[in-house]
């Protein structure tokens, strides 16, 4: 059996990464895939509930230690994502460490430094990058409740973001219609686990996690 892969959903504010996440993953569902949505920053953990007063201002951090704890929510999930993943379950994953770099090297924060508390973490199979101009961000739905959804800001993010893009990036255009993206995500879902399982089948050699984030 192949072990279950990790698709990530990153992109730009308001770029629709939390509706595609739950479209795919009720879709995958539907065609019979074991499969689990994870969402960073999770709130439901202590740590999460730190980032959660932050991000809604009732508390104040430096940004170095705000980072930090976004990393710590991450790490706090590795044993059971890895978990899950070996038993053949595939995780779609609502933001990740991309976005901990993009947002604090936007901040000011040095890139390298950035990237080293999530040096080692699982590193997904497939990123999808949700590409959105800040000025149709700003007309959808609850833009510019949290810290971060301010223009200038969101702008430096998305260089960021593209500066860390490596080959297993999909870039998609997330001003068109919910569902041609939701079309355009699992056709390319369906082809990496297709491509997995037919290797798993031919290959002896091991298809481990990869556990090598920003090395
Ligand atoms: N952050 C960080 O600094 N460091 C880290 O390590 C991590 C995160 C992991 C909270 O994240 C903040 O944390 C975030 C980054 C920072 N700060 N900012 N800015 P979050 O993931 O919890 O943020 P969120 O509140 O879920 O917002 P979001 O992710 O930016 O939104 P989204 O998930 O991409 O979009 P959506 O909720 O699916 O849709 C937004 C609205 O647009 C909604 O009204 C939809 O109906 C509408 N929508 C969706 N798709 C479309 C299309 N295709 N057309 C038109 N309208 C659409
Ligand atoms: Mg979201």
């Amino acid at each position: 059996m192949a072990r279950g892969r990790f698709i990530l959903l990153e992109g730009c504010d308001r770029a629709g990464k939390s509706t595609q996440c739950e479209m795919l993953v009720a879709a995958m569902k539907e065609r019979g895939h074991s499969v689990e949505l994870c969402k960073f920053p999770d709130r439901t953990t202590t740590i999460g509930q730190m980032i959660h007063a932050y991000l809604t201002n009732t508390r104040e951090l430096d940004d170095r230690a705000i980072h930090l704890l976004f990393s710590a929510n991450r790490w706090e999930a590795m044993q059971a994502m890895k978990r899950k993943l070996q038993q053949g379950i595939h995780l779609v994953v609502d933001r990740y460490a991309y976005s901990g770099v993009a947002f604090s090297t936007a901040k000011g924060l040095d890139l390298t430094w950035c990237k080293n508390p999530d040096r080692g973490l699982v590193r997904p199979d497939l990123t999808f990058f949700l590409d959105l101009p800040t000025s149709e961000a700003e007309k959808r739905g609850g833009f510019g409740e949290e810290r971060y959804e301010k223009r200038e800001l969101q702008e430096r993010v998305r260089d960021v973001f593209l500066q860390l893009k490596s080959n297993e990036w999909v870039i998609v255009d997330a001003c068109k219609s919910v569902q041609s993206m939701h079309n355009e995500l699992l056709r390319e879902v369906e082809h990496k686990i297709r491509v997995a399982e037919e290797d798993a089948k031919l290959a002896d050699d091991e298809d481990d996690i990869l556990e090598d984030m920003f090395m």
